[in-house]
């Protein structure tokens, strides 16, 4: 058995592939910079796995943008708007589709499956005509070569390239790209072929498609895809990849095919792999690639339980390999960076570099005897041992408290009906209210007052009156705009998560540890490592203090539950629900403790509730009941005169109609301005029986809406919507935006609001 990996994290020890990209779009660098840069980081990542013991190296998972747009350029299906940029210049035209220019929008962007990463959607119709561009990939495994790395190269597989696409503007929404697999096929038989020329003896092709629920009509283009591949005469032998979950009914298609090794995933969800292999029979005479280290999460492996997953695969293909489930794309480079944690702790964590590690332990283990790695073995077990018995993973009290939570903890007192009227006489607001999701334009000062800070440039005394100042301005703002429910502007956070991670117990925050989140941008995810619990309040004293300065209501603001674990690395070691229910209990406190303050609007925001929902349907309605009860848990202890509130952004929600009615929230507010308020209409169609805000200002572009279209969208949502049961809000939060911007479009949208509001009356 060899150790192998799927994928690297691109960046660069200190992100250097950011810094290159973004600067040669500022003119700071040639394009022969930033390709040499992007050289330099394949090499150093190529060197650093061989000389781990990595056998095999991936080629062609490196991208100066994205993997899935790489393989659209390899298939020739250029849309027709960003034809003349890329012969103008293909580095351009590659970025051009990216992020669009002057002239041309670009490619939409959505999630890799149900990663924290994102790609650019393919857009083809019934006239695409692909067309292989081998380039890349055999540029970059002729590049591994001639370093002296045995390489395999790995591309996106035709199936899932095809189910990720959509089709392309102007196009009939129903028209389907997987119908285009027998012109799409020609193309990956020319690219293997090319591949096989420059010497490749096996190609990976990357089918995570195949782990999401499909219908019997892709199971056979699968199998039509892998018969006529396998059928080609001059071509390297084929490794299908499939993870992130299990492939169910899709693994005797893979099985059964002429291909000559799989790569399957066995951790998590996808550990299911392992009996559907044994009783589809094995894959005698195949190479199996076991996945047996989650390549997703940051924990150490339990190397005592791959190494009996291996023993028994051992028995079941021709040819067993060892590597993480995935790409190491998902995870941060090196845990031994974060000198400011606890050594102790750094222990439990394996980032890509400790995870590779791994696979080589892993691997030399089964080929040499367990006591070959007798020591990494106890090591693992001593480090395992620790991190159960330690006190950051086991807390009594909150334990304790969790086990006493009852059914009507995550029920409001009141139904709705008696809740609305409560709020009403409360409140006092107009019809369609006007509001907005919670931040304000992140400036340059805030960002330079939080550097500083943390540099000790500037004392506390000194950056909180610099944020009392932005409070007082953000405030004063809203009351000229005529806006009916206030916010403070959240200037005192930088990411809504990990504003909280901060200031919870259980949670570990990395210095170094960046995940690529698209393009050029990355997150760095805090850890959810131990029981969680607040320490103090947390949002109290900006709260009461921006609520002092008007008299009009302001919202305290609230990350919820279900998005502080989905961005987040959360703990492996107990259920995800356990974990929801201790985050939802430290923010009920905190809920309660703004209540009490005289909060009498309070916002719990879910952006993330749809992005977590796993890929096999199967396993949706556990993952709801639990998510939904932990936002229930979290906002249920409310009197019923005070106003909850949600958002949710980022993603289709027809698929979770259902749970956001279980919520059991006053008012949402949801995306809804690019897709002219049709969330308004699935709500309704559905039955929601609560206030629902659809956005009426995408805040996603830089352009200002006048009043006209605005009130327009207002008309369009009272279609929908009664106009006792409509708000008036922006899209999303509004940090990403200049205050130019945020000025004169809440100014439209208060008069939009006044403008329909006198019209219905
Ligand atoms: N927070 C966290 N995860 C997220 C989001 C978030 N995942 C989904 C979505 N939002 C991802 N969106 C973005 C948007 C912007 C950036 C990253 C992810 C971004 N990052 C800065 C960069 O790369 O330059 C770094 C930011 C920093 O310094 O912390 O701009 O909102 N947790
Ligand atoms: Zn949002």
């Amino acid at each position: 058995p060899l150790p192998t990996v799927h994928g690297y994290p691109r960046q660069g020890t200190g992100r250097e592939l950011k810094r290159a990209v973004e600067g040669y779009w500022a003119g700071r660098r040639t394009a022969g910079e930033l390709l040499g840069t992007a050289a330099r980081l394949r090499r150093d990542t190529w060197r650093r796995l061989t000389d781990a013991g990595v056998s095999e190296v991936p080629t062609g998972d490196f991208s100066l943008y994205d993997h899935v747009l790489d393989t659209l350029v390899m298939t020739g299906a250029i849309p027709p708007r960003h034809r003349a940029a890329l012969e103008a210049d293909a580095l351009d035209g590659y970025f051009a589709m990216a992020r669009g220019d002057q002239r041309t929008p670009p490619l939409e962007m959505t999630k890799w499956f149900d990663t924290n990463y994102h790609y650019l959607v393919p857009e083809l119709g019934p006239d695409t005509v692909f067309s292989a561009d081998s380039t890349k990939p055999v540029a970059e495994f002729t590049e591994a070569r001639q370093l002296g790395h045995a390489a395999r190269p790995v591309l996106v597989g035709p199936l899932t390239f095809l189910l990720l696409a959509k089709p392309a503007p102007g196009v009939d929404p129903a028209f389907e790209p997987l119908t285009l697999l027998d012109r799409l096929l020609p193309v990956y038989a020319e690219v293997l072929g090319d591949l096989r020329a420059a010497g490749a003896d096996w190609v990976q092709l990357d089918e995570p498609a195949l782990a999401a629920d499909q219908p019997p009509a892709v199971l056979s283009a699968a199998t039509r895809a892998l018969r006529d591949l396998g059928a080609l005469t001059d071509r390297p032998r084929l490794l299908v990849a499939s993870y992130f979950d299990r492939l169910g009914e899709a693994l005797p298609v893979l099985a059964q095919s002429p291909v000559e090794g799989l790569a399957l995933d066995f951790t998590g969800p996808a550990a299911a792999n392992l009996d559907d292999l044994a009783a589809a029979g094995g894959l005698p005479g195949k190479r199996l690639i076991a996945g047996v280290v989650d390549g997703r999460n940051i924990w150490t492996n339990n190397l005592e339980r791959s190494l009996a997953t291996l023993a028994t695969l051992l028995g079941l293909a021709g040819r067993v390999d060892v590597a993480p489930s995935c790409s190491l794309l998902h995870v941060p480079l090196d845990a031994t960076l974060e000198t400011d944690l606890d050594p102790q702790v750094v222990r439990w964590l394996a980032f890509a570099r400790q995870k590779t590690e791994e696979v080589v332990t892993l691997a030399r283990g089964l080929t040499e005897g367990t006591e070959a790695i007798g020591p990494q073995l106890a090591a693992n077990r001593a480090d395992r041992h620790a991190r159960s018995a330690s006190a950051l993973t086991h807390d009594p009290a909150v334990r304790a408290r969790c086990a006493a939570i009852g059914p009507a903890d995550s029920r409001r007192s009141q139904p709705y009906e008696k809740r609305v009227a409560a709020q009403r006489a409360r409140l006092g607001l107009p019809l369609l209210p006007t509001t907005t999701i919670g931040s304000f334009p992140q400036t340059t000062g805030l960002r330079t007052a939080r550097a500083d800070l943390r540099a000790g440039r500037i004392d506390e005394a000194v950056y909180d009156e610099r944020i009392a100042a932005e409070i007082r301005q953000v405030l004063d703002f809203q009351e000229q705009a005529g806006l009916d429910v206030l916010v403070h502007g959240e200037p005192e956070r930088n990411d809504m998560v990990q504003y909280f991670a901060e200031q919870l117990n259980g949670y570990l925050a990395t210095r170094h540890g960046w995940v690529q989140s698209y393009g050029t941008r990355y997150v760095r995810p805090p850890v959810l490592a131990g029981d969680v619990s607040r320490r103090a309040p947390m949002t109290l004293r900006w709260t009461r203090y921006a609520q002092s300065h008007t008299g009009k209501p302001v919202k305290g603001m609230l990350t919820g539950p279900v998005t502080m674990l989905a961005w987040s690395f959360v703990r492996d070691d107990q259920p995800r629900a356990d974990t929801a229910r201790q985050v939802a209990l430290a923010l009920r406190d905190e809920v309660a403790d703004l209540e009490a303050a005289g909060t009498a609007v309070i916002q719990v925001d879910e952006p993330a509730l749809r992005e977590t929902l796993p890929l096999r349907s199967a396993d949706r309605p556990s993952y709801l009941a639990w998510a939904t009860e932990a936002f229930r848990l979290t906002t249920g202890g409310v009197r019923a005169d005070t106003q909850i509130h949600t958002h949710m952004c980022y993603a289709e929600f027809g698929e979770i109609l259902a749970a956001i009615g279980d919520l059991d929230a006053d008012v949402i507010s949801l995306e809804a301005a690019r897709s002219h308020m049709e969330i308004a209409r699935e709500l309704a169609t559905a039955g929601y029986p609560r206030e629902v805000g659809p956005g009426v200002y995408d805040i996603h572009a830089p352009r200002v809406p006048g009043t006209a279209e605005m009130a327009a969208l207002l008309r369009e949502g009272l279609r929908a919507i009664p106009a006792e049961r409509l708000w008036a809000n922006p899209d999303c939060g509004l940090k990403t935006r200049g205050w130019a911007e945020v000025r004169a479009s809440l100014h439209h949208l208060t008069a939009a609001a006044r403008e329909v509001r006198t019209s219905l009356s």
